[in-house]
C-alpha cells in the first residue's frame, strides 16, 4: 500500500493498525473470516472502475467485453459448486439479496413468516426495525423454550395460521441444522414460497458438510464473505421458473451497477471453495466448534441446544454472572474478539444480553485446530471468571499474540 501511505498517511495507518489487530487476535466472530491473497488483489483490482448495469449480454453501457465474462465465469462456478438452476451474483450484500428476494414475489403488506430475530433470526427476516418488517406483515416463529431447537410443529401450525406468501428459513445465530425437507412440506402445505438465508453456512455446504438447501428452496440467499470466504457481497440462488422475477428485482429493482470488482473476487472464491483444500478447512470448522462447545460446557458454560453441529454456539452465561456485553468487552481486551448476543426468551435487553455467540470460521482459516481450541476455551474461562483484573486481561492479550504468531493468517503473511 505505498501509494495510500504517500496519498493518505492517515487511512494507511489506520489500516496497518487493523492488519495487526486481525492477525494478533483470536478473532470468533461468527460470520467474519480471512480471505486469500487472490480474493483480496481481485477485490482491490480495476474493475471498481467500470459500470455495467444490466446483464451479460444486455448492458446499458458499452465496453462490457470482459465483465460480461467475469460475471458469467462468477455464475457458471455458483451453479455448479452448488448445484443451482440459477443464480444472480450482483446483490452487495446479505440484506439486499432478501429484499430483492420480497421485491420479486410479494406486494407491500404481504405476509412472511421467518425466525424472530431475538432467536436467531436476521434483521431482514422481518425485524420491525428493518423494511423487511415495516412494509410487509411480517409474523415469525420462535424457539422451543425446553430445548431451544425450531419446533416443526409450531412452525407449521404458525404458517397455516398466518398464511405466509413466504417462509423464510435461515438465521444468524442457531447452532443446529435445519430440516429444509420439513421447510419445503410445510411451505407447500400453505402454498408459500420456501426462501433460505444459508448466509452463515454457504462455506459448509460448499465443503460438503451440511445438509444443502438448494433442492428445497424455490430461493436460496447468502452472502459471500462468512463461512464461504468470499469478498463482502451476496448472491441469490434459485430455481429456474423464477430467474427473471429475481434478475428484475435486483436490478433494476434495489440496485443500480453492480460492483464488478466484487462480483470478480466472488469468482475467485467460488473457485477455492471447489477444491479439496476447502473441503478440509469446512471439515476442520466443524471439528473445531465441536470442541470448543465440549470443552466449554464441561467447564460448565450453558450451551444453548446443549453444543453445536454447524459453526457457531451461543452461550448463555446468566449462570456465571455476567452479561454478554461485560463478557464481550472484557475478552476483546484480552485478544478474543466476538459478539455478545441475545439468548432465547432472554431477560436482558438486546444491549446488553444474556449471551455470547462464538464461531470457528476465522480460526479454521488461519489453521487452529482442536488443541488451540482446548487453549481457547480454557482463557474464555479465564477471562470471563475475572473480567476486571486487567492485568490478567493484559497477560492473556500476550499469550493470545504469541499464540497468533504461529498461525499465518491469509493475506497477512507478511507480517510473519
Ligand atoms: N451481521 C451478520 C452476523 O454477524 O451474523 C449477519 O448478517
Amino acid at each position: 500500500m505505498e501509494s495510500v501511505k504517500d496519498l493518505d498517511p492517515e487511512i494507511y495507518s489506520l489500516v496497518m493498525q487493523e492488519e495487526r489487530r486481525q492477525n494478533d487476535k483470536i478473532r470468533l466472530i461468527a460470520s467474519e473470516n480471512y480471505v486469500s491473497k487472490a480474493v483480496l488483489e481481485t477485490t482491490g483490482s480495476v474493475l471498481t472502475n467500470k459500470y455495467s448495469e444490466g446483464y451479460a449480454g444486455k448492458r446499458y453501457y458499452e465496453g462490457q467485453q470482459l465483465i460480461d465474462q467475469v460475471e458469467q465465469l462468477a455464475i457458471n462456478r455458483a451453479k455448479a459448486l452448488f448445484g443451482a438452476e440459477h443464480v444472480n451474483v450482483q446483490p452487495y450484500s446479505g440484506s439486499p439479496a432478501n429484499i430483492a428476494t420480497y421485491l420479486a414475489f410479494l406486494n407491500p403488506g404481504d405476509t412472511i413468516l421467518g425466525m424472530a430475530l431475538p432467536h436467531g433470526g436476521h434483521l431482514t427476516h422481518g425485524a420491525k426495525v428493518s423494511i423487511s418488517g415495516r412494509y410487509f406483515d411480517a409474523q415469525s416463529y420462535e424457539l422451543d423454550a425446553a430445548t431451544g431447537l425450531l419446533n416443526y410443529d409450531n412452525i407449521r401450525q404458525r404458517a397455516l395460521a398466518v398464511r405466509p406468501k413466504i417462509i423464510i428459513a435461515g438465521h444468524s445465530a442457531y447452532p443446529r441444522i435445519l430440516d429444509f425437507k420439513i421447510f419445503r412440506q410445510i411451505a407447500d402445505e400453505v402454498d408459500a414460497l420456501l426462501m433460505v438465508d444459508m448466509a452463515h453456512f454457504a462455506g459448509l455446504v460448499a465443503g460438503g458438510v451440511h445438509p444443502s438447501p438448494v433442492p428445497y428452496a424455490d430461493v436460496v440467499t447468502t452472502t459471500t464473505h462468512k463461512s464461504l470466504r468470499g469478498p463482502r457481497g451476496a448472491m441469490i440462488l434459485c430455481k429456474a421458473k423464477h430467474a427473471q422475477a429475481i434478475d428484475k428485482a435486483v436490478f433494476p429493482g434495489v440496485q443500480g451497477g453492480p460492483h464488478d470488482n466484487t462480483t470478480a473476487a466472488i469468482a475467485v472464491a467460488l473457485k477455492e471453495a471447489a477444491t479439496d483444500s476447502f473441503k478440509r478447512y469446512a471439515t476442520q470448522i466443524l471439528k473445531n466448534a465441536k470442541t470448543l462447545a465440549d470443552s466449554l460446557m464441561a467447564k460448565g458454560f450453558t450451551l444453548i441446544t446443549n453444543g453445536t453441529d454447524n459453526h457457531l454456539m451461543l452461550v448463555d452465561l446468566t449462570n456465571k454472572n455476567i452479561s454478554g456485553k461485560t463478557a464481550a468487552k472484557a475478552l476483546d481486551k484480552a485478544g478474543i474478539v466476538l459478539n455478545y448476543n441475545v439468548v432465547p426468551y432472554d431477560k436482558r435487553k438486546p444491549v446488553d444480553p444474556s449471551g455470547i455467540r462464538i464461531g470457528t470460521p476465522a480460526v479454521t482459516t488461519r489453521g487452529f485446530k482442536e488443541n488451540e481450541m482446548l487453549l481457547v476455551s480454557s482463557l474464555i474461562e479465564k477471562v470471563i471468571g475475572d473480567p476486571e483484573n486487567d492485568e490478567l486481561l493484559a497477560n492473556t492479550a500476550e499469550e493470545v499474540k504469541k499464540l497468533c504468531s504461529h498461525f499465518p493468517a491469509p493475506g497477512l503473511e507478511h507480517l510473519h
